[in-house]
């Protein structure tokens, strides 16, 4: 079994903790708790890099080892960051799990040492038709980030 964890921060006050596991080649857990959140859906995706020398803007783009388009988990035309949205409750916590085999923690496409971002808004899973849906979801700014680290 791998661990990893990312805390999370931003400059609006967003926070919180997110777990990654996975057992041997199998898909990778993620378990997360945010609070700070306006409510409703927020995109949540891994970018590329674990960069935040200027803050979640320079962890750069969406994670794409293998070229593809922005899309929900469940495409196939998808980056490997795509983990759709986070949904905030009215009190502007989220709770989730995401169970996805495209973000491992071993091997060439690890995840480790790269970011996950949670935006201000829902990401239109390459659908929405504006012209950022196919890059990014056109899910808005990014409220806060984390570098996700190997854990014991
Ligand atoms: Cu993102
Ligand atoms: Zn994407």
């Amino acid at each position: 079994m791998v661990k990893a964890v990312a805390v999370l921060g931003g400059k609006e006050g967003v926070c919180g903790t997110v777990n990654f596991t996975q057992e041997g080649d199998g898909p990778t857990t993620v378990t997360g708790t945010l609070s700070g959140l306006q409510p409703g859906l927020h995109g949540f995706h891994v970018h590329a890099l674990g960069d935040t020398t200027n803050g979640c803007l320079s962890t750069g783009a969406h994670f794409n080892p293998v070229g593809k388009e922005h899309g929900a988990p469940e495409d196939e035309n998808r980056h490997a960051g795509d983990l759709g949205n986070v949904t905030a409750k009215e009190d502007g916590t989220a709770t989730f799990t995401i169970v996805d085999s495209q973000i491992p923690l071993t091997g060439p496409n690890s995840i480790i040492g790269r970011a996950v971002v949670v935006h201000a808004d829902p990401d239109d899973l390459g659908k929405g038709g504006h012209e950022l849906s196919k890059s990014t979801g056109n899910a808005g700014g990014r409220v806060a980030c984390g570098v996700i680290g190997l854990q014991a």
